[in-house]
Order: structure tokens, then sequence, then C-alpha cells
């Protein structure tokens, strides 16, 4: 591992990404004696490789991603995306507005800013009430999972009336296949900003939709109720889209502010954390709960702390539209899209790098 990067270059004839996953695991390996480290690097250094020709990452590679971004406090992460944007160019977007905005680069550049230094941003433009509403009733019509559950096989139409879980998952494939879900996924304003933020062409990774109710008095860990960090993927973005009206009572997305730069070492660990370790380390001040009308949207990078708060009363629908750089990580759905809107078609075609998901 003690290998130097113009050495590597000469000895290996890799593809560009692991070429790119070489360089920066070698400068990483001269930054740590340690054999145990040494051996997580070459695990995922393994497991990238793997990933590369299968495009499935070994479980245990995964594992040591998640490790060596506590390791290192999010260095290894660092590294390892400034490789891969040596090799992964972002798209020359000519348009760059949609559901965010009127964004062009000064814009988009404020607004990268501020997710760099505070980890998140809300936007001014919202969703329109008139997609919230079609949406919601996507939500009361389709199956969901309730979450967590004694048997995972037993979707249900959402009842309000009959709570049985703290959250209601949909199928991301039921989702997609919807038209207004379709023009959000594809919504080059949105791809503008994951581009920006993510430093090269984005991929699209997860599409979630769920309901959070009252229906337990605690908060709930499985339901994302406490305090975490998410270490799926390499770099990412969320883009949290509020569907219902959201107030510090039902279940309000909060977010320590700046903690996605780096952590303190004693929270530097995979696991949930309780508030009152978070307020242990964080002023009052950065510790947000972010409000808003239907229709509200959040852009997230959620390897910082955050968590759904608890809801008192009520209950929350929210889309979240996730970009990495790398779908190496934890598994992830190939979509068969059987109703495509001609927009969807089109752009999943033009940017077929980022929808690579979408068959
Ligand atoms: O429900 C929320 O606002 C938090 C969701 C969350 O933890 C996540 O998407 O990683």
């Amino acid at each position: 591992m003690n290998i130097k990067s113009n050495q590597l270059m000469n000895i290996i004839e890799p593809d560009a990404f692991s070429l790119a996953v070489l360089l920066a695991t070698s400068e990483l390996a001269e930054y740590s004696d340690d054999a145990t480290f040494s051996k997580a690097i070459e695990i995922f250094l393994e497991g990238y490789h793997s990933f590369v020709e299968t495009q499935f990452t070994p479980h245990e590679a995964y594992l040591n991603l998640r490790w060596l971004y506590c390791i290192t406090n999010g260095y290894f992460n660092d590294l390892i995306s400034d490789g891969i944007n040596q090799f992964n160019c972002p798209y020359q977007l000519d348009y760059k507005s949609g559901v965010l905005g009127e964004l062009d680069d000064v814009k988009i550049s404020q607004i990268i800013q501020k997710i760099n230094k505070d980890g998140f941003y809300v936007f001014e433009q919202k969703l329109s009430l008139d997609i919230c509403e079609r949406l919601n009733y996507l939500a009361l019509v389709t199956l969901s999972q309730p979450y967590p559950s004694i048997s995972y096989d037993q979707k249900n139409i959402y009842d309000r009336r009959k709570l049985v879980a703290p959250i209601y998952k949909f199928d991301e494939l039921d989702i997609v296949n919807n038209h207004d879900i379709q023009s959000l996924v594809v919504d080059t304003s949105i791809l503008a900003l994951a581009q920006s933020y993510l430093g090269c062409k984005p991929i699209q990774d997860s599409v979630v939709m769920w309901w959070s109710t009252n229906f337990e008095k605690e908060a709930n860990s499985k339901a994302a109720q406490l305090y975490h960090f998410d270490m799926d993927r390499i770099k990412f973005i969320k883009f949290f889209i509020y569907l219902s009206e959201v107030t510090t009572q039902n279940g309000p997305h909060c977010y320590v502010r700046g903690s996605h730069q780096s952590k303190p070492l004693e929270l530097l660990q995979d696991r949930r954390f309780l508030d009152s370790e978070i307020e242990q380390h964080y002023s009052k001040q950065d510790i947000v709960e972010i409000i808003g009308s239907a229709g509200t949207i959040i852009a997230a990078d959620t390897r910082g702390f955050h968590k759904g708060k608890h809801l008192q009363s009520g209950e929350r629908l929210v889309l979240q539209i996730e970009y990495a750089n790398s779908l190496f990580g934890a598994p992830y759905n190939q979509l068969n899209i059987n109703q495509s809107s001609k927009k969807f078609f089109e752009l999943k075609n033009k940017y077929k790098d980022t929808y690579c998901r979408f068959n």
C-alpha cells in the first residue's frame, strides 16, 4: 500500500474510476502505518474494483467505507471524491432553472457556499401546491410498508385512523412511475445543484417517499428519529420536499449546522445519538428544526448529524431525491420504468450516467 501515485500510473491499467480510487488510497496509505487502517483500505480498494466490474458493492467493502469515514473524520471520503472528480467531469448544462427557481452560475455558487458551510439549504422557491396535492393523493392510494414492522410483506393503504407504525414507506418502483415524480427526478435545477455540490456528474441513487406518524410516544431509532449521519455513499446530497405542512409538532427535519465538515471525536461513531449527546457538543443555534409549508424544499448533506423529529401530533409526507458521486456503497435499486413521461424519457437518455438506474 505504500506505493506512490506515479508508480501506480505506470503499473496499472484500470478504468478511470478505479485509477482515481487507487490514487486517492495510495495517498491515504502514507497517512497512516496502522495495520488495521491499511487492511481497511485494502478491502475498500478490492471492493471498489469489484464494484467497477459488477456494479455491486461487497458488503464488507461498504462497511469499511463507513469505518474509514469515522476513523479519518471524513478525510477519506473527501480524498476519494477528489479522485473521482478528476475523471468524471460535470456536464455542460445550458439550462439550470426548475423547481429550485431561476438558477444561474452566480446563484448556484451562493447556494453551494451555504451548503459547504452549514450542510443544508432551504430554498425560497417551493414546489407548487398542485403537485403537492397530486402527490398526497398518490400517497393515499398506493400501498406502503409500515416500518418498523413485525412483517415486511404486509403493505397497506395508509389509514391515518388506524396507525400501526411510525413511518410508512413506498416502494421506489411504485412512485417512480408517477409523472410528477419523474419530472422532479429529471429536474434540471436539482441536477445542476447536485453536480455543483458533488463536483462531478451526479448519479441519481434513490427516490423515497414516506409518511411519518405520531403512532409512538417516543422517538423511534429505526424511523430515523434519533440523530445520526448517513454513510451509504462516498459523497451525496439529499433533496427533501415537504408534501404536507411541517411545524415543530409534526416531525420537522432537524440538522446540526456544520456537522458535515468534521465531528467531535466522541461522536465519531457509527450509531444513533440522543439529543443530549448532540447538545453537549453543539450550541442551540446550530441545532436547527426546519419547518415550512407544503412544497418546502431542502438540500442537505446528511453526512452531517440529522434526524426526523418525533411527532407529537399529526403526520408528515415527504419526498426525498438523492444524488451521489458513485453508486458504490449500500445496495440500490435498478428500476424498470413502464410509464415514462416524454420529458423523463428524453432526459434519462440525454444524461445516461446520471439516470443509469432507470431502464
Ligand atoms: O425524517 C427525516 O427528516 C430524517 C430522514 C433521514 O434521517 C434520512 O433521510 O437520512
